[in-house]
């Protein structure tokens, strides 16, 4: 807990640390509109970060009562229902948005009928039902949590149409009631919005319903889980590793980093009749043989009793919370926890402090040269007469006029580029990739096999990497050519600019290959041919069509911030230098005119130039503080 209190302000202090920054920048007048994006976009970054953890089992396992004992405690009850037998029916989310009451927002199970995907809806309040939370009666608060375990009948048909009954799996049949109907979840999703400390730090907590039910909704398999931060496989000593366990942790874990295995329910061996060394030896007999069956090492699975932890924490029975070992377990998590989510923030904060100190040097340097060059024209000044200082200002002028010229035959070069982006649109738009999906749509519905619908998806994916590829080679064309006249305008002209930044849409491209393996993990190897499969395969295909839409989305983003990062340094270099001609056109011409002293006016110019020195140093400094937040040991911060 404290771990993340720690993270949390560090968060908040490399955020100020930017605002600082940002502050200096505009006062600098050294920021461009590409770079006031790129901070806002970097401020939003830390601001909605979130760390994930996800819990994630066969059902019973204790994953409800673990999450209570963890977080919940101080409320001094159980908040989240846990009992025997299958509880938790709909993955639930606990987080705290703070535009919003606190609440219970529950989407309804018969959403599953349409083609808009969990997280769709995520941008539909409409859609979901919500009961607020009083905060003051945990009575009423239980109540109302009580939704999540909430189930309704419904006919058979009803039930297929959702995905959520299959004909031909004989375990269902008996499910079946006299009256022909079945018992299906009555939510599809709850998110719950909680003030709780650590949810108002930006964690994230996920309860998912076991086996069954995480195979039927892609939210899970498909962002949840593969996106939490942590997951925490939960297991108990009284079940042992049964076979469906195996398959929940082989479909949807797996060992990786952030993957911890808990085997819950030891008070199960604590018997009276055993010595204490007895009983030691059996936890870890079973630990051991856990860790074996799932491939991991027994120092990865954590041995906790989150019954006897909650009841130890509401009593404020220290020993027996000490017994349930989940303060190793709790230490474990925020160890795995913090690294992680702190690695990602610092990693895309770099790259955007690089390019906003090339930006700002590259004006900085351009306006410092364009000093110096002015101060060493009007020392040369000193001690001409009248028709030197004449021939001057013929000069300026006649520069001046090839300066314009060259602009004008920048035009031409500025066409090409404004071509070479709307390709580089058209490539990434939006209503290519639904024509796609609708394609894809039709084919499925065209063959009611699982088996006829892998092609079609498979070439989905594949024509969403070619269009990230296809990007990706206009946007290097793009920068090459920017380079080609950059070089030659600055060459002529005497400008400094640096190379145009690089943009790489790699990690798009993972994202893709990342959400096909997930696809192909679960749909990908058995042949199915079931009719319910073919449901299943078709809602998993809406929230892979989500998914890829909002990839495609943060690649538009992307490039958008990128064409004007690459096209702003020429653009305000050429203003300046503009601004520059004519303010030496003047300054020549009043000196000629005799209207201003010539010392006058050096001495007016080397206040600048000391100015701007200053102004760059303190930019500096302001830069280094923020890469120095970044660096910063976590644990040496004050928790504010
Ligand atoms: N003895 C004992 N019972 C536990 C422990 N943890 C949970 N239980 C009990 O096991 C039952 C199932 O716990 P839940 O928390 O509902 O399990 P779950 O994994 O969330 O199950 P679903 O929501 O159905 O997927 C409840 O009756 C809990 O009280 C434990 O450490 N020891
Ligand atoms: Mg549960």
């Amino acid at each position: 807990m404290q771990d993340l209190q720690q993270y949390s302000a560090w968060r908040t202090q490399v955020a100020a640390t930017l605002q600082g920054y940002r502050a200096e920048l505009r006062q600098a007048g050294l920021i461009d509109s590409a770079g006031e994006q790129l901070l806002e976009r970097a401020l939003g970054r830390l601001r909605d970060d979130r760390l994930s953890v996800a819990f994630v089992a066969e059902f019973s396992r204790g994953k409800t009562e673990l999450i209570n004992a963890l977080f919940f405690a101080d409320y001094g009850q159980r908040i989240l229902p846990s009992s025997a037998g299958r509880t938790t029916m709909c993955p639930t989310e606990l987080l705290w948005d703070e535009a919003l009451p606190p609440c219970v927002r529950l989407l309804p199970i018969s959403t599953r009928a349409g083609q808009m995907s969990t997280a769709d809806y995520r941008d539909d309040p409409a859609a979901w039902t919500m009961l607020t939370l009083d905060l003051n009666s945990p009575l009423r608060m239980q109540e109302a949590l009580r939704q999540v375990s909430q189930t309704c009948r419904v006919p058979v048909a009803e039930a297929e149409m959702y995905g959520l009954y299959d004909p031909q799996d004989p375990d269902l049949a008996a499910d079946i009631g006299p009256d022909g109907t079945i018992e299906i979840p009555q939510w599809r999703h709850a998110i719950i919005n909680l003030p709780h400390p650590l949810l108002k730090q930006g964690l994230v907590i996920v309860d998912t319903p076991g086996l069954n039910a995480i195979g039927t909704e892609p939210e899970l398999t498909l962002n949840l889980i593969p996106n939490a931060h942590a997951v925490l496989f939960v297991l108990a000593a009284e079940t042992g590793v049964t076979k469906s366990d195996i398959d929940v942790w082989r479909t949807y874990i797996g060992a990786g980093p952030g993957r911890l295995a808990v085997l819950n329910k030891i008070d199960a061996m604590w018997d009276e009749l055993k010595t204490p060394g007895a009983i030691e030896l059996e936890i870890m007999r079973q630990q051991h043989d856990v860790a074996r069956l799932l491939g991991l090492n027994a120092g990865q699975v954590y041995p906790v009793s989150a019954q006897k932890a909650l009841v130890g924490r509401i009593g404020g029975d220290t020993a027996l919370f000490e017994r349930s070992r989940l303060g190793a377990l709790e230490k474990a998590l925020y160890q795995h926890l913090i690294p992680a989510r702190r690695a990602i923030v610092d990693g895309q904060l770099r790259a955007d402090m690089e390019a906003l100190a090339t930006a700002q040097q590259t004006i900085a340097a351009g306006r410092l040269r364009e000093l110096v060059e002015q101060l060493q024209e009007l020392r040369s000044l000193r001690g001409k007469n009248q028709s030197v200082i004449a021939h001057m200002v013929r000069r300026v002028e006649g520069e001046k006029k090839e300066f314009d010229a060259g602009l004008f035959k920048l035009q031409g070069t500025r066409a090409v580029f404004t071509r070479l982006s709307t390709d580089l649109y058209s490539i990434l738009a939006m209503d290519s990739l639904q024509q796609r999906t609708d394609s894809v749509r039709a084919a499925m519905s065209s063959t009611r096999f699982a088996t006829g619908m892998r092609a079609p998806v498979r070439d989905y994916f594949a024509a969403v990497r070619a269009t990230i590829d296809a990007a990706q080679a206009s946007i290097d064309e793009i920068k090459s050519m920017m380079e080609a006249m950059q070089r030659k305008f600055a060459a002529e002209h005497g400008l400094a600019l640096s190379p145009p930044s690089a943009l790489y849409l790699t990690r798009y491209r993972d994202e893709v290959d990342s959400v096909e393996a997930l696809f192909a993990r679960q749909f990908g190897t058995t042949t199915l041919l079931m009719t319910s499969r073919a449901t299943l395969l078709e809602r998993f295909f809406d929230s892979i069509a989500s998914r890829l839409r909002r990839v495609l989305r943060a690649a538009n983003a992307d490039v958008e911030t990128w064409l004007k990062m690459v096209n702003a340094p020429l653009e305000s270099q050429i203003r300046q230098h503009r601004d520059n001609l004519r303010q030496r056109q003047s300054s020549v011409q009043r000196i000629h005119d005799a209207t201003d002293s010539l010392e006058q006016k050096i001495s007016a110019f080397e206040q600048s130039q000391a100015e701007l020195e200053s102004t760059r140093a303190g930019l500096a400094g302001a830069a280094a503080r923020v890469d120095a937040m970044l660096a910063a040991d976590i644990r040496t911060l004050a928790t504010a």
